[in-house]
């Protein structure tokens, strides 16, 4: 305990005070040089009344730092795939989730004027019209090779090949992604093949974005890796004791989301155990139970899994199961959802993913790469799909409904996953990675990857006003927008 605590708890006790232990951490957190003024006013005040126990109310009136109960912290949780997991098996599963792919998103591209024109593919196979026309499908196939770009999509009734000759259309395809639903502009070639003269994303339209009616702030927060060495366990925890503060925005700090990779896990990649402090999922839990136990009671906290995460591997992810810590889920002001997740706080709808698909993405698309993440959300958006490619990295499971189709634009796109902290917006979305707490590890060294970690993102959800706290002490450690 710090020198000058010890002395003002003497000084309170010794007049017959005690202290209540919730008072006690707000005086832990009080800049030291005021500690004895505030103690002997208290007591002054107090004797008078003949009230001999400090409590937080005390305190709180003293610094001016009373709750304000007019502040809301409404959670409502719009989407969670946990309770609507229902896989198909084999190949009939697959059918039914393509299916379910594509008409949810044609469904969204009717809003286009463009789309009166639609046709399906199978009904324009022996067309001698000469008319532009529309088809929209899954892309199956995208062929770059020399001055020719053939693109082969699908839709339930059949398949279309159409060849692109424009420079710009030929870079777009160049930029498109297995397994995404595309609309495209069509007129017959002169040896009856198609050609391609536009493509459209279905995209999202200009947003305008929801508020909070009162000035609550929301953290964002991503891949803390409890359990494994890397875990920055100090700077997270300094910034936790920062949310008791009296710091005027702490004060009004009502949600916190996590997106992902609360834990580090166990056997997630070769050798693991080596960089693990903890070694069971039951001991990282723990651990995890310890941490989100220091957060304010009036702060709902969203917990959303990861790779890292017990649970499943494939997406769309159940809530990190019950079995394994029976706690964390009983506590009063902790939310579990599943990965993604659309949550609204006071009325601002956060989409939250942890962000797999960035994986692929990344590797298979020019002009994308990892320290760019908000680029890539983009990309998202303008498919409205959260993983497109099947079949690659990422584990995508049968599911007979595409979860992972973006129906409803939000107000906020969170994202983690590649441990770079990043803002932007597209279109009236505030995008936001937020990052990591997990150290710079000797996989990611060896492929070159450069976290930022232990930066705490905060938005006012009335003003949109974005804030950030740098724990890291390292001074080329900064959050990139
Ligand atoms: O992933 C953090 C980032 O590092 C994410 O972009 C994937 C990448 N990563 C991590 N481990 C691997 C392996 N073994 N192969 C390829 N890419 C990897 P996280 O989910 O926190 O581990
Ligand atoms: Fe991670
Ligand atoms: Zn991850």
């Amino acid at each position: 305990m710090k020198k000058e605590l010890t002395f003002v708890l003497n000084y309170a006790l010794n007049k017959g005070f005690q202290i209540h232990p919730d008072a006690f951490k707000i005086l832990e957190n009080v800049d030291i040089g005021k500690l004895e003024k505030i103690i002997k006013e208290i007591v002054r005040e107090k004797t008078k009344q003949k009230l001999f126990q400090i409590n937080q109310d005390d305190l709180e009136t003293y610094l001016g730092i009373k709750e304000d109960p007019t502040l809301q912290g409404e959670v409502k949780i719009l989407s969670d795939p946990t309770t609507k997991i229902t896989t198909g098996e084999g190949v009939k599963g697959y059918n039914a989730l393509f299916s379910s792919r594509f008409n949810k998103l044609k469904k969204i591209i009717s809003d286009r004027p463009e789309s009166r024109k639609l046709k399906s593919i199978a009904s324009i196979k022996n067309t001698k019209s000469e008319d532009e026309m529309y088809v929209c499908g899954l892309v199956t196939t995208k062929n770059i090779e020399r001055k020719i770009t053939k693109l082969v999509l699908e839709d339930p009734s059949g398949s279309f090949e159409g060849i692109i000759f424009d420079d710009e259309l030929q870079k777009t395809v160049g930029t498109l992604l297995t397994d995404q639903f595309v609309m495209v502009r069509v007129n017959l070639g002169k040896n009856s093949g198609f050609i391609i003269k536009d493509i459209i994303l279905p995209d999202i339209p200009d947003h305008v974005f929801n508020k909070s009616e009162t000035e609550v702030y929301a953290v964002f927060l991503s891949d803390l890796h409890i359990g494994s060495k890397y875990f920055m366990e100090e700077e997270f925890m300094e910034f936790v004791s920062w949310l008791s503060s009296p710091d005027p925005v702490a004060r009004k700090i009502r949600f916190v989301l996590i997106c992902g990779d609360i834990v580090d896990g166990v056997g997630i990649y070769p050798n693991q155990d080596k960089e693990l402090i903890s070694l069971t999922i039951e001991k990282q839990l723990k651990k995890t139970e310890m941490v989100i136990d220091q957060i304010p009671k009036n702060v709902k906290v969203i917990i959303m899994p990861g790779n890292h995460d017990p649970g499943r591997r494939a997406l769309p992810q159940p809530a990190i199961p019950k079995k394994h810590n029976s706690s964390l889920w009983e506590m009063e002001n902790v939310i579990m959802v599943g990965n993604p997740a659309v949550v609204s706080l006071n009325g601002v709808k956060v989409m939250m993913f942890h962000g797999q698909s960035i994986d692929d993405i990344v590797k298979t698309t020019p002009g994308l790469s990892y320290d760019k993440p908000t680029k890539v959300m983009k990309h998202l958006l303008k498919a409205r799909h959260l993983s497109p490619i099947y079949g690659s990295q990422t584990p995508i499971a049968p599911e007979i409904e595409d979860l992972l189709v973006i129906e409803n634009v939000p107000d906020i796109f969170h994202v983690g996953h590649v441990h770079r902290a990043q803002l932007d917006m597209y279109k009236g979305v505030l995008l936001i990675n937020s990052g990591s707490w997990q150290k710079q590890t000797p996989f990611q060294v060896s492929v070159g990857m450069t976290p930022n970690p232990g930066i705490a993102i905060m938005v006012n959800l009335k003003t949109f006003q974005v804030f950030h706290q740098n724990y890291n002490s390292n001074s080329n450690n900064i959050l990139q927008s």
